[in-house]
């Protein structure tokens, strides 16, 4: 089928297994839904649809209840409050739901209860997970509340349709036919966000265009927002600082000027009429170019409650990113660090200030950002990038389930031990009120979405970490591996090693042992460690290597850049000595001398040329394990993960033999005979 792609891990083709199928119709047999409402309309459907799917046959919607009934509403439905307390839904809270198994006047039946309309739309979603990755269904008793109350992707989508960093395709948003023409694609990917909690979406590039704000836009945006709210989920966009200036005929954009506030408040007004639910705006200011503040001598605070007060009385927020650098430091690291610390406490309490999972940008291994845990009366979201920007685009396959868990697992020691930057995103380390995770999106008009076909995990990672952070990522790539491609166990145990593997060999060759931002000038594809050309010293690999003679690394102890001092003690303690600092982060923290005696036993020129050679060995690993699976799954998709494999592997002993070849031109070291490999 050419639209195999196309369906995301929402197949619900017919379950093949007879045992299974008999377990299934013996305990689904209709649905039972007091559909009042739009959302509750959108999740009778789903269930319906995807019951009739998977099951092979009619289910009945009715009122009567029967064994197998499927009770589906809020705690305010008669049947549903005589079997399950309000104060047991209330727990809950505004988007949590329960899934139970009950006895109604001597008919067993299945309860999906939230305390909200959105509550029982996303436990319709995890009733048919549990089918879709054929779980026994006879005694359920499922309790499940969203852990981050802001679960976002940010669209980098430009007006003419353009995606920065987007290599899926063009930008799903058809602005020329908004809004009289919906494209059934607005819908299945609400029905994708919304399957695993997704519940925000900002719309346009950081790098925003004030156009946007302009109400030919606005009728464009409210339309894709009322596709959005029957799944739960709310509009935002991109905000341009200087918008005053290009949409409102204003000579500044000063934040503390009466008319700037003036045009902000109007906006902010015009906006809600066309969107009541509208979210808020998320901005990049005075980052990379982009207008800001600073341009006015103003603070970012300034600048975000200038915004957070325009859209306060309408229940908006304002997400302020921390991705600022500066070429004249010594140190890009250091920057966010330096510009936000001194801000915590001053924000007002509808901003949030979002920061990207690593200190420099979305590199295939970085160590936590030192923000997370350095802003305790500051709610700090966390901003990873889907897109693969800087791990071989959607050519290579590479699952960042183990990435996002590693950032999120992190002790930041903020206050002592325990205190992982999960416990900072989600609010409870501080009691903050608001919290929030965003995945920049990889989401494109390719048939499949995200261009290769294993990227669409990424997406549906990024949603299930931000319900759950305690999921592992092999639950993670189990539970998408069986509802996209099968649930056959020897299909499993073939690719989710692979899946699961495949961030650390992606690491290894491109950047092992801490090294980071070697990848090609500006398009950041493929290997580039010699290149020092860009007009910004901060923008070249060599500025971030420092190889020479005698070492390569960044040295950042209190020697070098003393970026370290900028997280908690017992971490700089750690990071910052070399013989307690974890390998895999040594040479962002230290200038380490090639003959540096690893654990391993061997020294640093050979373990890196190890670690180089075994990540591109890996990915003919990742080849034959895919090989083995060909009768398993449909040809289409075998045969795009086999050419993108063949292209992976190819460009992994590129970049081993780039990066290998430039770093000897320093180490002046033999190869290690072992690695030797025939033509
Ligand atoms: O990762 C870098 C990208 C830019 C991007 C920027 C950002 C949107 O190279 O393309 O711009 O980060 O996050 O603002």
């Amino acid at each position: 089928q050419a639209e195999d792609g196309y369906r995301l891990w929402l197949r619900y083709d017919s379950i093949t297994d007879a045992a299974l199928l008999k377990h299934y119709r013996q305990n689904i047999t209709a649905i039972h839904f007091d559909a009042t409402s739009q959302v509750l309309n959108a999740a009778a459907a789903e269930l319906l649809q995807g019951l009739q799917g998977l099951m092979g046959q009619e289910i009945v919607q009715t009122n009567a209840i029967q064994d197998g009934s499927v009770v589906a509403g809020t705690a305010q439905n008669k049947i549903i409050s005589s079997i399950i307390s309000t104060e047991e839904t209330d727990k809950t809270g505004k988007e949590g739901f329960i899934i139970k198994t009950a006895m109604y006047k001597g008919r067993k039946i299945i309860v999906v209860t939230a305390t909200r309309d959105v509550g029982v739309l996303y436990g319709c979603f995890a009733l048919l997970r549990l089918l879709q990755t054929n779980q026994q269904i006879n005694t359920l008793n499922i309790t499940s509340v969203p852990k981050v109350k802001l679960r976002m992707l940010n669209h980098w989508d430009n007006l003419n349709r353009t995606v920065e960093r987007g290599y899926a395709g063009m930008s799903i948003w058809n602005w020329h036919k908004l809004p009289g023409y919906i494209d059934q694609r607005y819908i299945d990917y609400a029905r994708a966000n919304a399957s695993v909690g997704i519940n925000g979406v900002v719309l346009n590039n950081v790098n925003a265009n004030a156009v946007i704000l302009s109400p030919a836009y606005l009728e464009k945006v409210a339309a894709l927002a009322a596709v959005f709210r029957p799944y739960g989920i709310k509009v935002y966009l991109s905000a341009r600082f200087s918008a005053p200036i290009e949409i409102g005929n204003l000579e500044t954009a000063d934040p503390l000027n009466a008319g700037v506030q003036a045009f902000w408040q109007q906006k902010a007004d015009e906006l809600y009429s066309y969107i009541p639910d509208f979210g808020g705006f998320l901005v990049k200011a005075n980052s990379e170019g982009q207008p800001g503040p600073q341009n006015y001598n103003r603070s970012h605070a300034d600048g975000a409650n200038m915004l957070a007060a325009a859209l306060k009385p309408h229940g908006g927020i304002v997400i302020w990113r921390a991705f600022v650098y500066n070429n004249n430091d010594d140190d890009r690291f250091k920057q966010a660090y330096n510009e936000f610390q001194p801000l915590d406490g001053k924000f007002s309490d509808n901003v949030l200030v979002q920061v990207k999972n690593g200190p420099v940008d979305f590199q295939p291994r970085e160590p936590f950002h030192p923000l997370f845990g350095a802003m305790p009366a500051t709610p700090l979201m966390m901003e990873f990038q889907l897109t693969q920007e800087y791990l071989g685009f959607s050519t290579h396959l590479v699952f960042l389930a183990p990435l996002f868990k590693e950032c999120l697992d992190a002790d930041t020691y903020a206050k002592g031990k325990g205190s992982q930057v999960a416990k900072i995103v989600d609010g409870s380390l501080e009691q903050h009120v608001l919290s929030g995770m965003a995945g920049v999106s990889n989401i494109g008009s390719d048939i499949n979405w995200t261009g290769h076909p294993f990227a669409q995990a990424n997406w549906y990672a990024l949603g299930r970490l931000a319900w759950d952070y305690t999921l592992s990522a092999s639950e993670i790539a189990d539970e998408w591996l069986r509802q996209t491609f099968t649930n056959d166990n020897m299909f499993l145990k073939a690719v989710k090693p692979m899946m699961l593997d495949s961030r650390e060999i992606c690491v290894n060759y491109m950047t092992p042992l801490g090294l980071h931002h070697l990848m090609g000038y500006s398009h950041h594809y493929g290997p580039a460690p010699w290149y020092n050309k860009a007009e910004r010293a901060d923008w070249n690999p060599v500025y971030f290597h420092k190889a020479d003679k005698n070492g390569v690394g960044f040295d950042r102890t209190p020697k070098g850049s003393n970026a370290i001092a900028q997280y908690n003690t017992v971490i700089a303690g750690k990071f910052g000595n070399l013989k307690s600092c974890d390998e895999q982060f040594m040479l962002w923290f230290h200038h380490v001398p090639w003959t540096h005696m690893m654990q391993s036993g061997n020294n640093l020129w050979e373990a890196l040329c190890y670690r180089y050679y075994s990540g591109a060995d890996s990915v003919a690993w990742m080849q034959r394990q895919w090989e083995s699976v060909k009768n398993i799954v449909d040809e289409e998709r075998f045969k795009q993960v086999k050419m993108l494999l063949g292209i992976q592997k190819e460009e992994a002993i590129w970049w081993r033999n780039a990066c290998v070849l430039y770093f000897q031109t320093f180490s002046g070291m033999q190869i290690p005979a072992a690695l030797e490999r025939p033509g």
